[in-house]
């Protein structure tokens, strides 16, 4: 109970889940469940991938011997649970929207299908009483928010609202780090600022999302997941509302070089600044575009982090419900 979100001021968004029935007995007889995100099916793989890993990541909670609890949008309900068809249509209907904390609304009223990110689904988490939520990378600081160094560029104060969603809602997220096309250390400061937990797991440095390293020291680490999971029920205990951002190194053998995944991001941001890409649109984009450069290889490594910190998300959930 304690380790659960306290979701009192909750009740318009509880009042638009539409809780899958296995998830619910679940969370009845207080079982562990790990909520995923879908922006990353719709917006941040391509098809067939974001479908492919959609089921990888639930088969690795289940395999954890956690319930695996999909959160996406349709017809005006947050749904918490989809089944395969649902999952498909949310990857192939074109115009999927991406509902983040300030475009839930716009995305319940539309009436269509829409992809909710890191900030959507932890307040849908938070609602239903979930507590873990696995994800690949979170958003940040983007490049340039502040303004360049040496250049007239406008700042975009381009700042995910991920950030703002980790400072007051209590949830666990799994990601393997921001995303490596964010400005890492300004993303760190702005967790710090907001007082929001960031911890490495088996490892000191942070994870450098597509690369196992950042060459970035993390704020925090712990060593393995049951000191995470006693990090992270402390955490809940405490009732500062805030969530907790656990951060785990992609898999060895899917890991893409540092130094490579460095270059690739360098040619990205250079090409989208040229087309003049921004807002909302930005982070696909640059997706996209490096799965371009690289050939492929930043979604092999993507694919595996996500299925990998499902699995993660699944041992700490059941490490919680444990306590
Ligand atoms: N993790 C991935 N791929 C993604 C995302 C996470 O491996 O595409 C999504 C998440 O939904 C996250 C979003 O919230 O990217 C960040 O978007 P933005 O930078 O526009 O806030
Ligand atoms: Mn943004």
């Amino acid at each position: 109970m304690h380790t659960r979100p306290d979701n009192s001021a909750q009740h318009g968004v509880r009042a638009r889940l539409t809780i899958a029935p296995e998830i619910a007995e679940a969370l009845a007889a207080r079982r562990p469940v790990v909520a995923l995100e879908s922006t990353l099916i719709s917006h941040g793989l391509p098809h067939p991938q974001g479908v492919e890993v959609a089921r990888a990541a639930e088969d690795a909670v289940r395999e954890s011997g956690a319930v695996p609890a999909t959160i996406a949008i349709h017809a005006g309900r947050i749904l918490v649970g989809l089944d395969d068809e649902q999952l498909v249509a949310l990857a192939t209907t074109p115009g999927v929207m991406k509902a983040a904390r300030p475009s839930l609304s716009a995305a319940l009223a539309g009436g269509g299908w829409a992809a909710t990110t890191v900030s959507a689904t932890m307040i849908a988490a938070a609602a239903a009483g979930i507590g873990v939520f696995a994800t690949g990378g979170i958003g940040g600081v983007h490049h340039g928010a502040l303004g360049v160094p040496g250049s007239a560029a406008r700042p975009t104060l381009d700042i995910s609202s991920d950030l703002e969603e980790l400072a007051r809602t209590q949830v666990a997220v799994v990601c393997a780090g921001p995303k490596a096309i964010l400005d890492v250390p300004a993303t760190l400061e702005y967790l710090e600022t907001r007082g929001v937990p960031v911890v490495a797991v088996g490892t000191t440095e942070m994870p450098g999302f597509w690369s196992r390293e950042s060459g970035i020291v993390a704020p925090a680490s712990v060593p393995d997941v049951a000191a995470a999971a006693a990090l992270v029920g402390t955490h809940f205990l405490l009732g500062l509302g805030s969530g907790v951002l656990l951060c785990v190194p992609v898999p060895e053998r899917d890991a893409y070089p540092l130094a490579d995944a460095r270059k690739a991001v360098e040619r990205a941001l250079a090409d989208a600044d040229a087309a003049g890409v921004e807002g909302p649109v930005l982070t696909p984009w640059l997706l996209a575009r490096i799965a371009e450069i690289t050939g492929g290889r930043s979604v092999s490594a993507n694919v595996a982090l996500i299925v990998n910190n499902a699995g993660v998300a699944g041992r700490l959930a059941v490490a919680l419900a444990a306590r």
